[in-house]
């Protein structure tokens, strides 16, 4: 950059980072932009979860920067949130693809006066301020173990058709599903398999095809991911297995209609990712603004949504509870798939 304006440029921005690291000296946040970062880029749940964390944000007077790595693993967000920390945004909002490997990484963000907040899919709770989870991580993997007992007819065999290996809202859902599994109710199921589709459209396909492979008398796939989910009902679709081999869990509504429909998916979950970025927008900020510290008991607005609570998360730390899981059957879902 030759050019005057150039190095008036320059000089501006070095202006700008001079006074930003003062504001930090004094332990304050500079600026009001605040960042959402999903775990992939491509799943249209992450969209919305952005679009919903926009909205707020923005309705608060702030500006938003949306991430989310090409692939879903720690080490892409890891470096993301290096140049956020470089960026010295307000807050960081992330849906995480691993509990522990972000620690140093977030840790560094926090001590540069960062908040962090993860919505969806959690870290460590020595990692974050709060977490802002969906609904009741028990209340998920119970609801869909009672979905595959249900629509397996009592016994059979069944199989879990996941994300990465790593995601940790999907093994919190995971593990409570198996410890709800030892229950004498259930002891006529059969998990065979928990198998991993990463999240990508394609591997979700091929793993849902070699549990049709490796398991001919397959019930049920329960996908509590919507890109597994819907993998799952567009394999089962396409080779004529509907009514056969059925399939639930977390879907996305405008992407599972059409499996709804021709009842490869007799009937799902899930809760409005829009809802769920726009209230983590305001948990961001009222930590950034130091109206909140993420303590149990702490309670703040989230805009048109109402007033929530924080309170103690099962894995430690604390959490903030959007609602309840909602069901989408045959009955509802030509409403909502417009919706979300
Ligand atoms: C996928 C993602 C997300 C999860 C939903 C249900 O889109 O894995 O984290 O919450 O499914």
């Amino acid at each position: 950059m030759k050019s005057i304006a150039g190095k008036a440029l320059l000089l501006a921005a070095a202006m700008a980072l001079v006074f930003q690291a003062a504001l930090f000296a004094k332990g304050q946040t500079a600026g009001n932009t605040h960042a959402v970062v999903f775990k992939s880029t491509g799943n249209p749940f992450g969209e919305k979860l952005m679009d919903g964390f926009e909205e707020g944000i923005k309705e608060q007077g702030g500006t938003v920067i949306r991430r989310a790595p090409d692939l879903p693993t720690a080490e892409a967000q890891i470096q993301i949130i290096d140049q956020l920390v470089a960026q010295k945004v307000a807050s960081i909002t992330i849906s995480a693809n691993d509990f522990d490997a972000l620690q140093p990484v977030l840790t560094k963000a926090k001590n540069a006066g960062i908040r962090i907040v993860t919505a969806d899919s959690s870290v460590n709770p020595a990692s974050r301020s709060v977490h802002i989870n969906q609904a009741d991580t028990k209340l998920i993997g119970e609801t869909l173990v009672e979905a595959a007992y249900d629509q397996a007819g009592g016994s059979g065999e069944i199989a879990i058709l996941s994300a990465t290996s790593q995601a940790s809202n999907q093994n919190a859902w995971i593990a409570v599903m198996q410890e709800t599994l030892k229950q004498p109710k259930y002891s006529s199921l059969n998990l065979v398999k928990i198998a991993y589709g990463d999240d990508l459209r394609d591997k979700s396909v091929t793993e849902t095809e070699g549990l049709l492979l490796s398991y001919p008398n397959l019930k049920v796939i329960v996908a509590p991911t919507t890109v597994g989910i819907a993998a799952a009902g567009k394999v089962i679709s396409d080779r004529g297995l509907t009514g056969k081999v059925k399939i639930t869990g977390l879907g996305l509504p405008s992407e599972m209609a059409e499996y709804i429909d021709n009842g490869a998916c007799p009937y799902m979950f899930l809760w409005n990712p829009i809802d769920l970025g726009y209230l983590a927008s305001y948990a961001a900020v009222a930590l950034a603004g130091g109206k909140i510290s993420g303590n149990e008991g702490d309670q703040f607005g989230g805009g048109k949504l109402g007033n929530y609570a924080v309170i103690k998360a099962p894995e430690g730390g604390t959490e903030v509870i959007l609602g309840p899981p909602y069901k989408f059957d045959k009955a509802n879902i030509n409403e909502w798939k417009a919706v979300y």
